[in-house]
């Protein structure tokens, strides 16, 4: 049974400085994910606490909408079969350092709270975070 979805990823502030925007581009290619819509944005940190709300009891919160409205990110919309769960598994763990090896986190991510990408994390929260960036 084919099960194609669409999932949020974000290139995040600590990736994009490193200029790492394309190579993180082809993981998710070489990986059969389609790249339906992307943009190269600037939020404020209102916009980041909003994004990232579920995590507003955690200790992290402040600096984590500090840090993603801290520059340039790239936010895209990719599709393919299981889209999420293949997407989360690309990653690899939010920890760079127990993320497996070829992950996006292992290659790139320097630190639990620079870990260069985001991904959504079930179907309910994609279709949040998609709309969150993307509807018109
Ligand atoms: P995820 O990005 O793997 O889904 P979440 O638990 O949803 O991980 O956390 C969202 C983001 O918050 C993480 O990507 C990471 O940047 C940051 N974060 C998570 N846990 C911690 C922590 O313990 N300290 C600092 N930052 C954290
Ligand atoms: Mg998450």
């Amino acid at each position: 049974m084919s099960n194609l979805e669409q999932t949020l990823s974000i290139i995040k502030p600590d990736a994009v400085e490193r200029n790492l925007i394309e190579e993180i581009k082809n993981e998710f290619k070489k990986n059969n994910f389609v790249i339906l819509k992307e943009k190269k944005i600037k939020i404020e940190k209102h916009e980041a606490e909003k994004f990232y709300q579920v995590h507003q009891s955690k200790p992290f919160y402040n600096d984590l909408c500090s840090y993603l409205s801290s520059g340039p990110i790239v936010v895209m919309i990719l599709e393919r079969e299981n889209a999420i769960s293949e997407n989360r598994k690309l990653m690899g763990a939010t920890d760079p350092s127990k993320a497996e090896e070829g992950t996006i986190r292992k290659k790139y991510g320097v630190s639990i709270d620079k870990n260069s990408v985001h991904g959504s994390d079930s179907q309910e929260n994609a279709k949040i975070e998609i709309d969150f960036f993307f509807k018109d």
